[in-house]
């Protein structure tokens, strides 16, 4: 009653929607320049095989499978995370100047519409049914094991990886791969990932990882090769990769197994046939001497290999 005059009514009006579409432009800006900063920070900022500072996407993928989750997050997932989040702003930030005390005098009663009530419910069922079909075939190949040119095995240990490679693919033999310790770091070596004996794979091959644990659960995952799978003690897992270009490539421990569950990093030399096959000679020997350690778990795995 007191403020009924419909001037002081008219005057509120005008203000706000001036600020709406000064906060309107403001947001709009400041979310396209952030995704404009995400789209160009991530690629330039990502290196193959291990994290880089300021690094907030994913690592550069260097296989079939590790392409396929780069695209899905990058041409799918972040366009509808954007225009999601764009959107809730735009009605937040314009619900709250158009309907507030002072522009909104008096508020609608209205409490159903069913058009909008189907929209709302439609629209992102329609999204989720969007995002499901690129989802799955995705799943589908990653799961799906190609005809292998290579099989690994890997074992998690707490709190150490040990790979096999099989006497019919020009290996058997068994190492164990720890992390460096500081004063064993090498110029080049990274600190946390760097370990004493990396696994070794040919580029361009399709190499099967089988994995398994002989204590807890562990999780062998490669990001740049888009692989992450559970170590369970009593079951094989399997899953696979092609690498295409040469380097290192390191992973990490991806289930909390205890302790010392940050140092027990993956590491993937991938290199060329040549370079892979006297990998394997110089390998057959020096992990088949006396003095390699070898764990007691193991002992009855090898005494089958050689009898
Ligand atoms: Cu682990």
């Amino acid at each position: 009653m007191a403020r009924g005059a419909t001037g002081s009514t008219m005057k509120s009006m005008t203000s706000p929607f001036a600020s709406v579409r000064t906060l309107r432009a403001f947001g709009a800006t400041l979310i396209s320049g952030f995704a404009l900063l995400f789209a160009a920070a991530a690629p330039a900022l990502a290196a193959a095989g291990h994290p880089s500072p300021g690094e907030i996407g994913f690592q550069t993928p260097v296989t079939p499978i590790a392409h396929q989750i780069d695209s899905f997050y990058y041409d799918l997932l972040t366009p509808v995370i954007f225009g999601i989040t764009l959107l809730v702003i735009v009605l937040l930030i314009y619900a709250i100047f158009r309907f507030n005390e002072k522009a909104n005098p008096i508020p609608s009663r209205l409490t159903h519409h069913t058009g909008l009530e189907l929209a709302w419910t439609i629209v992102p069922v329609m999204i989720l049914v969007i995002i499901s079909i690129p989802s799955f075939r995705l799943l589908t190949h990653q799961l799906t094991l190609p005809k292998p040119d290579i099989t690994v095995k890997v074992t998690g240990h707490q709190w150490y990886w040990t790979y096999t490679y099989p006497k019919d693919q020009g290996g058997g033999f068994t190492f164990d791969s720890y992390l460096k310790s500081p004063d064993e770091m090498k110029p080049g070596d990274i600190r946390q990932l760097a370990v004493d004996n990396a696994a070794v794979v040919p580029v361009g091959k399709t190499v099967i990882v089988q994995v398994a644990s002989t204590d807890v659960i562990h999780s062998f995952t490669v990001p740049s090769f888009g692989i992450r799978i559970d170590a369970i003690p009593g079951r094989l897992n399997q899953t696979w990769f092609k690498a295409e270009r040469e380097g290192m490539y390191y992973g990490q421990c991806s289930k909390l197994c205890g302790q010392n569950h940050a140092y027990m990093p993956i590491a993937f030399r991938v290199v060329s046939q040549k370079e892979y096959t006297a990998w394997l000679a110089g390998a057959k020997k020096k992990f088949a001497s006396a003095s390699a350690p070898t764990p007691v778990h193991l002992a009855e795995n090898t005494s089958v290999a050689t009898h």
